[in-house]
């Protein structure tokens, strides 16, 4: 089936100048983009609420009586740092640890409690509780600081003298903690006996003189409310608390992973927050915070309005019960994975593990790790498309901190071959552990390549991207099998997680994420110059892999024998890596594979655990099925409370609190879905911006502002009765740009750092 495109040869283009990303997007109302309450957290897996600044996470309750905000730092890890033995175990590679707590006893009875409402505001990533109790209005806002580096507490009150209680630290490992009692100020110092030091520090702000030091005998396990050493306060007019915490993690192999001990970098934070004064930190942090989260917005249509006026449980319970018609609360979760992904990915730090940066627990599901056979890659997946492309780098970072501790490992395992691959779990320094994902290192390649496909940065693409490429290619380069009539296939592959199978020649999966690999590699190539023979020899062996076929069923087979089971429903869906995340299957170039494709979907069928669900929205984006990717997007949005591992299809979707169910949570399923929102809307995987692909009948009116599309531009759509109306295409880096829509052609040339609206000519 040919796409039938023809060129409009008279179009109107209005240049706007000086209309930049920052300016677009005021038009979700906090309102629209709160989660909001009306009880404290019991649960902190399925109710309390996540803020962070990258490094710094917390999840906070919103009690009367008793506060905890439960805090992590995205570096705090148990196991060993350096591959010692040849057999690792789960142990070896350790798990990311929680760091500890702040508990704030006000007594408040919550039954006397009124007019309670806690809220998390996306617009502005602050926290928010207020009451009413005894008289008194009560207030307590909280928010993390990307550029200070601490999360900020405040409570204060309508009326003077209003606070009476304790304030107290924990620490989840053997910390010590001590007071300094004329300073305020909690410390929480110890070490996790693999060279890990970590340090935290909580000052406290009150304002009445009566303040001392509380001990008990009672050791804390961080879990339970018990002070070992509080701080009481005797009515003070507010309480503001801010806390820093870190370790000596340094992510660099050579240095053994070490680095300086946390004590001065976490003191200066604490100190120089103080010295601001939560007015300026919040200015400070809301100019941070919404220069990345203010560039896209999305409207899907109006929620009735008693619907809206509802709160978050009462409108998720709604949606589920009575199938209820909510754009915005599907439009607030699009915007959560946004929220979630600054929150928990900023330069300078770790990556988003399986829970981004939230975690209560020294023995999460999974270890809280970097899962590299879908897990980690789709936590990345609206960084660019989402338009936040900073947020992809510290998953960059992490891949470039991988290279020489993997090509140990990838020797050690493969014998004598160059580059270097990975195990399926992994740690933050490189451990890693059970099957081998061999073409898991060309997955993560694919981020490196679509950060420069993107942004458009050549010298990142020359310095950074490249290299990491060329070695990944090397590997398969030593790696695959040529056979007697030439083809190339993979020896040893394994489609994620089909235990039925032993390792086998030419996997699907493996042999389409190698044909991603070197196409962009062979991209990359050409845009830096320069290297001819390496792409020309890329070329070959692209042309010579086993590619993608149709199976005995008219499924898109997942082995080269044509063995699939048109009853097995596994989560997992790797042979259509072709088809998204990568670009290898599409309905305009491979039709009869994208029919395939969508065989093997509709015998996985929909029900399966949150990121699988999650994938398949965009699957459908990608296929042109709006509706099918919206049932799936209810699908997710479906609210459970079931928190044990369960791999089958029960118990998936979201939480109250939003955050999605595997179960239990894992963050792949929110990110995922965003990139899932943006492939409905919009599509730049073949060299052609494809406006509204996948557009379901649910969302017959609406806009999205500031989506990035490959090349460097940023895309602000409007439709009506489900038809395009108005785009404005903001071009940052000048490359000439194809856009497309319902089978209508715009092509032109751009400058960087103008705007283009094209009112008539895709529109007819
Ligand atoms: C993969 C998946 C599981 C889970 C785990 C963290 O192994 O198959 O469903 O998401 O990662």
């Amino acid at each position: 089936m040919e796409k039938t495109f023809w060129l409009i040869n008279v179009f109107f283009i209005t240049l706007i100048t000086g209309l930049t990303a920052q300016n677009i997007n005021k038009e979700q109302s906090s309102e629209q983009l709160s989660l909001w309450y009306e009880q404290p957290a019991k649960a902190w897996m399925t109710e309390a609420l996540p803020i962070g600044n990258g490094p710094l996470g917390a999840m906070l309750f919103g009690g009367t009586e008793i506060e905890r905000i439960q805090f992590n730092e995205i570096s705090l890890w148990s196991g060993d740092r350096m591959p010692i033995k040849d057999d690792l175990t789960e142990e070896d590679m350790g798990a990311h640890q929680a760091f500890g707590d702040i508990y704030i006893r006000l007594g408040h009875d919550f039954n006397k409690v009124t007019n309670y409402k806690r809220s998390l505001d996306l617009n502005t990533a602050i926290h928010l509780v207020e009451y009413d109790y005894m008289g008194v209005h009560y207030v307590q806002k909280a928010f993390a600081s990307h550029p200070g580096n601490v999360i900020v507490v405040q409570l204060t009150a309508d009326k003077p003298m209003a606070f009476t209680g304790d304030v107290w630290l924990t620490d989840m490992h053997d910390g010590k903690i001590t007071l300094d009692e004329k300073n305020k100020r909690f410390y929480s110092v110890g070490d996790m006996k693999n060279g890990f030091e970590y340090e935290s520090q909580l000052q406290v702000f009150t304002s009445g003189e009566k303040l001392k030091m509380k001990r008990s005998n009672q050791q804390s396990s961080g879990m339970e409310p018990v002070p070992f050493l509080g701080l009481n306060f005797i009515k003070s007019d507010s309480v503001t608390l801010i806390l820093s915490a870190g370790t000596n993690f340094k992510q660099d192999f050579k240095s053994e992973w070490l680095g300086e001990h946390p004590h001065a970098k976490v003191t200066e934070n604490v100190d120089a927050a103080s010295l601001k004064g939560v007015d300026a930190l919040l200015v400070e942090h809301l100019a941070d915070y919404q220069n990345l989260f203010g560039r896209v917005s999305f409207d899907l249509g109006k929620t009735d309005s008693s619907l809206r006026e509802k709160s978050t449980l009462k409108r998720l319970q709604a949606y589920k019960m009575d199938n209820s018609f909510d754009p915005e609360l599907e439009a607030l979760f699009a915007q959560y994975g946004r929220y979630l992904l600054i929150s928990c990915s900023r330069p300078g730090s770790l990556p988003a593990n399986l829970q981004g940066n939230w975690n209560n627990s020294n023995l999460p599901v999974w270890a809280g790790d970097y899962h590299s056979n879908i897990n980690l890659e789709m936590n990345y997946w609206p960084a660019e498309t989402a338009n936040l492309g900073e947020c992809h780098v510290p998953f960059i970072d992490y891949v470039s901190s991988l290279r020489e501790v993997s090509a140990l490992n990838t020797r050690k395992h493969y014998g004598d071959v160059r580059g270097w691959t990975i195990q399926t779990m992994n740690n933050a320094t490189g451990l890693s552990f059970w099957k081998w994902n061999a073409p898991g290192s060309a997955w993560y390649a694919q981020h490196l390549w679509e950060h420069y496909a993107f942004g458009r940065d050549k010298d990142y693409l020359r310095n950074t991207a490249y290299p990491i490429l060329k070695e990944i290619c090397h590997f398969w380069e030593d790696h695959l099998v040529r056979r007697a009539d030439g083809t190339l296939v993979t020896p040893d592959g394994w489609s994620p997680e089909q235990y039925k199978y032993e390792p086998e020649e030419g996997v699907t999966y493996d042999q389409e994420i190698i044909y991603d690999l070197f196409t962009n590699t062979i991209e990359a190539a050409e845009v830096l110059g320069g290297d001819e023979a390496f792409k020309k020899k890329l070329i070959g062996m692209r042309e010579d892999l086993l590619k993608p076929a149709i199976g005995r069923w008219g499924q898109l087979k997942e082995w080269e024998i044509d063995k699939d089971d048109p009853e097995d429903h596994h989560r997992h869906v790797s042979h259509l890596f072709a088809l998204y995340p990568g670009r290898q299957i599409s309905v305009a170039k491979t039709p009869e594979l994208a029919e395939a494709a969508k065989v093997s979907l509709n015998a996985r069928g929909d029900e399966s655990t949150g990121w699988s669900r999650a994938w398949k929205i965009n699957f459908w984006a990608r296929l042109g099925d709006g509706n099918r990717s919206y049932k799936l997007l209810r699908n997710l949005i479906n609210l459970v409370d079931e928190t044990k591992t369960i791999y089958g299809n029960s118990g998936a979707g979201v939480y109250s609190n939003l955050l999605d169910s595997h179960p239990p949570f894992q963050i792949d399923g929110n990110l995922g879905a965003t990139a899932g929102y943006c492939e409905m809307l919009m599509q730049s995987h073949a060299d052609e911006i494809q406006l509204l692909p996948a557009l379901p009948s649910a969302w017959p009116e609406g806009s999205v502002k500031g989506l990035r599309a490959r090349g460097g531009f940023e895309i602000d759509i409007t439709w009506k009765e489900g038809k395009l109306t108005d785009v404005v295409i903001y071009s940052e880096s000048g490359l000439p740009c194809k856009v497309t829509y319902n089978g209508k052609v715009w092509e032109s040339k751009t400058k960087a750092g103008k705007s283009y609206t094209l009112n008539q000519s895709l529109k007819r």
